[in-house]
C-alpha cells in the first residue's frame, strides 16, 4: 500500500497532530478494533486523500444541524427498535431519538405483566416457559411496497420464534415457534403485492430430524432451512432446505423472489471451517415455483410435524445460488426494486444483484455471477446498507467504524469499467456499526431525511457506567449532500436493527375496545362464571380454584377485600372502567411476585397460588390519581 496516498490508522493519528488532545485520543481509540481486523479481512481499501478530507470536514460539522423536537412537539417518525438480548421492541420518536414505549415480546416484563398475565401467556403459547429472547429484525407489513401500519414482525434467534406486534395497540398479539430450524435470524416481509408472507432464516445447521440420534461427528444430515410464514394466520406455510446456512434475507418489489445470504457454505462446525473458502453465496428463492411444489405435494415432513419442507438445494428448480465474496452478512433491497445489495463483511465490497436478471437466471439463460452488476469497494467490514431517494447507498463499515455513502449508478458504471468515483463520503461513527437504516428506506417511500446507525460500542461517548457500556444509536442528517452526525443515543442491550416509519402510516387506539381479541378468552371465562365484567365484583369458588372479578375506577377497585385459603389457585381479573386516555391502573399482589397493567377499558388477569398465609394487601402500582396510594385492598389467606 502506498503510504502517502493511503493513510493507515497510524498515519491518521500523525495527521491529527495539530488537533486537540481529546480528538487525538478519540482517533487512537478508533484504531483499537480496526488494526487487528485488517489482518483478517480480505484486503485493505485505498482511502484517497480527498476522501479523508471529506470525512474530516464532515466531522468538523458535527452537530451543525439539529434534530430538536421542542417540548410539546411531536416527532415525524416512529422508530421500531429491536431490543436484542432484552427480547423486546422499543418505540422511539425520530428525530428526537426519545424512547416512547417498550413492547415486551420475548421477555417477561415486570411493569406490564407480560409473561405474567393470562392474556400474555396465551399469546406466548408454547414458548411461554422461556424467560429470554434475542430479538433482531423488526419489520412492518406492507401493501405494494408501502408500509401499511398494521403489524411489526420480529424474530427471536435464541428460541427460534417469530412474533407479531399489532400497531393499533402496540402489543404483541402472536408468537410462534418455527419447527425444524434452530436460531431464526434474518427476518423480512413480502413487500409486493402485500405481506402475505413473513420470511425467516434458520441460521444454525442441525440434523433434519433433530431427535437426539444424530452425532456431532457425522454432519451429513445437517441443514439450514428457510421458512415462509403466513403473516395473517401466523403459521409456517412451507420451508425450503438449502445448501449452506442462512444469515440475512430480503424480498423484491415484484412479489417473485426472496434472497438470503449464506456465510457458511462450507457447512463448517468450527470457526476455522466456516471461513475456509474464499466464496460463499446468496440463495434466491422463486416464490411461484415453491408454492407450485407445495401444491404438487413435492415435499417431505420432518420431526413429526406437518410443515411441508421443500428441497431447495443446488440443482433444484426452486432456488439459484449466486457466488459472492466470503462470509456476506446483510442483504438490502434498493427502494426502486432494482438490486439486492449483499454486504461483504469479510470482503470490503458490496455486491449488487440485478433483480431484473433473475428471470433469466431461473430460465438458465445466464450464469449466476452474471446477475452481479456492481461490486464497489467501500472499506472494512461492510455489514448493512440503507438507501435514500437520490440513488445513494449508505453502508456500515464495522471495522472502520464508518458509514460509506456511495452512489449506486456510479458503482454500476465503475463495474462496467467506466472511470467514475462512486464514493461520496465517509463519516466516522462511534463505534463499530452493525445495522443502519434510513427513514422509510426499506419501502418505495424512501425519503432520504435521516439515517440511524446502530453502533455496537460506545466506549468514550457517554459517562462511564462500569464495564458494561450502552450501545450508541447515532442519528445522521442525510438530507443534504453531506452526511451530518447530529445525535448520540445511548441504548441498552442491544438494538440490532430498526425501522423508521412516517407517523402518517400509523393509527393507534387511545383506549381499548371492550371486544378486543386480546382479552376475549378472559371475557368468555367471565361469561361462563355468570359475571358481567363491566359491572360485577364477585368471587367465584370452584374447588381449589378461586376467581376474583373486580372493576377499577380511579382511585378504587370494585373489591376492597376477599378471602382465600392457603394453597388456592387464585385468578384475579381486573376490568378498568376508566374511559379517560392514559388512566392505566395496575394490580400488584404483595408477596406473590405478580403484577400487571390494565389499560383504560381493558381486562387483564393473572393466576397465582396463594401460598403466604396472612393479610396480603393488593395495590395499584400504576400512578392513576391523587389518591393512587389509597387504591388498595386486602386478601386474607387463611392458613390451611
Ligand atoms: S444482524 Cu446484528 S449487526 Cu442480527 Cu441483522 Cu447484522
Ligand atoms: Cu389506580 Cu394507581
Amino acid at each position: 500500500m502506498d503510504k502517502t496516498d493511503n493513510p493507515t490508522e497510524v498515519q491518521v493519528e500523525e495527521q491529527a497532530e495539530g488537533q486537540t488532545k481529546e480528538s487525538k485520543m478519540a482517533l487512537s481509540r478508533r484504531g483499537f478494533l480496526g488494526a487487528g481486523a485488517v489482518a483478517t479481512a480480505a484486503g485493505a481499501i485505498p482511502m484517497t486523500a480527498a476522501m479523508f478530507t471529506a470525512s474530516a470536514k464532515a466531522q468538523a460539522k458535527e452537530a451543525a444541524s439539529s434534530p430538536a423536537v421542542h417540548p410539546g412537539e411531536l416527532d415525524e417518525y416512529y422508530g421500531f427498535w429491536s431490543g436484542g438480548q432484552s427480547g423486546e421492541v422499543r418505540i422511539l420518536g425520530i428525530p428526537s431519538m426519545r424512547e416512547l414505549m417498550r413492547i415486551p415480546v420475548f421477555n417477561v416484563d415486570s411493569a406490564t405483566g407480560w409473561g405474567i398475565t393470562n392474556e400474555s401467556k396465551r399469546i406466548r403459547g408454547d414458548g411461554d416457559h422461556f424467560l429470554t429472547g434475542d430479538s433482531h429484525h423488526p419489520h412492518m407489513s406492507m401493501q405494494d411496497g408501502h408500509y401499511d401500519g398494521k403489524y411489526v414482525f420480529i424474530n427471536d434467534k435464541a428460541n427460534s420464534r417469530v412474533a407479531r406486534i399489532r400497531c393499533d395497540v402496540m402489543k404483541t398479539d402472536k408468537i410462534i415457534t418455527i419447527p425444524n430450524v434452530q436460531a431464526v435470524h434474518g427476518l423480512r416481509v413480502q413487500k409486493v403485492p402485500y405481506t402475505k408472507y413473513v420470511i425467516c432464516n434458520g441460521e444454525f445447521e442441525i440434523p433434519l430430524n433433530n431427535d437426539g440420534k444424530a452425532s456431532l461427528e457425522d454432519v451429513s444430515t445437517y441443514r439450514s432451512i428457510f421458512s415462509v410464514v403466513d403473516a395473517e394466520k401466523m403459521e409456517v406455510a412451507f420451508q425450503v432446505v438449502v445448501d449452506g446456512n442462512l444469515d440475512n434475507t430480503d424480498a423484491d418489489y415484484d412479489g417473485k423472489y426472496f434472497a438470503s445470504t449464506c456465510y457458511n457454505s462450507e457447512m463448517g462446525m468450527t470457526l476455522g471451517e466456516m471461513v475456509s473458502s474464499e466464496r460463499d453465496h446468496v440463495v434466491v428463492f422463486n416464490l411461484a415455483r415453491c408454492e407450485a411444489a407445495v401444491k404438487a405435494g413435492k415435499f417431505k415432513n420432518y420431526n413429526g410435524n406437518n410443515v411441508p419442507v421443500l428441497d431447495g438445494r443446488k440443482g433444484s428448480k426452486l432456488t439459484r445460488y449466486i457466488p459472492v465474496p466470503k462470509s456476506p452478512h446483510g442483504i438490502n433491497t434498493s427502494p426502486g426494486g432494482e438490486y439486492f445489495a449483499i454486504n461483504g463483511k469479510l470482503s470490503p465490497t458490496v455486491s449488487l444483484i440485478a433483480i431484473d436478471k433473475l428471470d433469466d437466471l431461473f430460465a438458465d439463460k445466464i450464469k449466476p455471477r452474471e446477475t452481479i452488476v456492481a461490486e464497489p469497494e467501500l472499506g472494512l467490514g461492510p455489514l448493512h446498507t440503507a438507501f435514500d431517494n437520490k440513488g445513494n447507498a449508505y453502508t456500515t463499515l464495522f471495522l472502520d467504524s464508518q458509514i460509506a455513502k456511495w452512489n449506486v449508478k456510479d458503482a454500476v458504471a465503475a463495474y462496467k469499467g467506466e472511470k467514475v468515483n462512486y464514493m461520496r463520503q465517509k463519516l466516522d461513527v462511534h463505534y463499530q456499526p452493525g445495522h443502519n437504516h434510513t427513514t422509510m428506506g426499506e419501502t418505495r417511500d424512501a425519503d432520504g431525511k435521516w439515517l440511524v446507525v446502530l453502533c455496537k460500542f460506545s466506549k468514550d461517548r457517554f459517562l462511564p457506567v462500569g464495564p458494561l457500556r450502552p450501545e450508541n444509536d447515532q442519528l445522521i442528517d442525510i438530507s443534504g449532500d453531506e452526511m451530518k452526525l447530529v445525535h448520540d443515543g445511548p441504548a441498552f442491550a442491544e438494538p440490532h436493527d430498526c425501522i423508521m416509519v412516517h407517523r402518517s402510516k400509523i393509527k393507534t387506539k387511545k383506549i381499548w375496545d371492550r371486544d378486543d381479541a386480546m382479552f376475549a378468552e378472559t371475557v368468555a371465562m367471565a361469561k361462563r362464571d355468570g359475571v358481567t365484567l363491566e359491572s360485577d365484583n364477585k368471587v367465584i369458588r370452584d374447588g381449589n380454584k378461586v376467581r376474583v372479578y373486580m372493576t377499577s375506577v380511579a382511585p378504587m377497585y370494585g373489591l376492597s377485600e376477599f378471602k382465600v385459603t392457603e394453597g388456592n389457585e387464585v385468578t384475579v381479573v381486573v376490568t378498568n372502567l376508566d374511559t379517560i386516555e392514559d388512566v392505566t391502573h395496575g394490580f400488584c399482589m404483595t408477596n406473590h411476585g405478580v403484577q400487571m397493567e390494565i389499560g383504560p377499558q381493558a381486562t387483564s388477569s393473572m393466576t397465582f397460588i396463594a401460598n403466604k398465609p396472612g393479610v396480603q394487601w393488593y395495590y395499584c402500582n400504576w400512578f392513576c390519581h391523587a389518591l393512587h396510594m389509597e387504591m388498595r385492598g386486602r386478601m386474607l389467606v387463611k392458613a390451611k
